[in-house]
């Protein structure tokens, strides 16, 4: 091997190893802000949710990766953020009360992992909620958005439904209050580019002509 194969070999090297660690640290969410808009309707005492429809089925994907520190959870799984619980409006739990998500239903092999505001990437602590290793199905929010991580190694479609209600500190509802329920929707696709986005990708142009 002579001087210059070596270099130009270091060089191949250096930019694999370096390049996609370096630029991948943190996850990215995979596309714009889905929020889930929260509102509390006191003449009812119901809360009502509310998703942003304009922003089309959030894709789980796998670019990216491996992630530094408590992100890692995400490695090797196809993952996304869109999805942001929202406040709306001004108002306040009941007092002695706190607002919780509960899971209801989910597709199995969806996973999810706490997260928080995007711009506080510092704040994600990447646990398992809603399930996810044992997990407890409920998690109290404390009103400041919140985009949670969903994940799952599978390609295909997940939905998980959602209750949003009051409750103790422990979770349990307080009585007199309605809560609000809200069903989310993803597609698991492999890898950006791949033969299997193309063909979802025409699906999904078809079922919009025909809608
Ligand atoms: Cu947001």
């Amino acid at each position: 091997m002579n001087l210059r194969t070596a270099s130009s070999t270091l060089a191949l090297t250096l930019g694999a190893s370096l390049a996609p660690g370096a630029l991948a640290d943190m996850p990215q969410m995979g596309g714009p802000m889905k929020h889930i808009r929260v509102m509390f309707d006191e003449s009812s005492a119901a809360i009502h949710l509310h998703v942003d429809d304009s922003i089309s089925t959030p894709i789980l994907d796998n670019a990216g990766g491996p992630y530094a520190g408590n992100a890692g959870a995400l490695d090797g799984l196809m993952h996304n953020a869109q999805y942001g619980w929202m406040v709306e409006g001004f108002w306040a739990p009941p007092a002695g009360s706190n607002l919780w998500i509960e899971q209801t239903s989910a597709t199995p092999g969806l996973l999810a992992f706490q997260g928080g505001m995007m711009s506080m990437m510092g704040s994600h602590t990447f646990a398992p909620i809603f399930g996810t290793d044992g997990s407890d199905s409920t998690l109290m929010w404390n009103g400041l958005m919140l985009h949670n991580w969903y994940a799952a190694s599978a390609a295909g479609d997940y939905t998980a439904a959602y209750n949003v209600y009051f409750g103790d500190s422990s979770g349990v509802p307080t009585p007199g209050f309605t809560p609000g329920s809200v069903t989310l929707h993803w597609t698991a696709l492999p890898a950006p580019g791949s033969l299997a986005l193309l063909g979802l990708t025409a699906l999904g142009a078809r079922r919009r002509r025909t809608n």
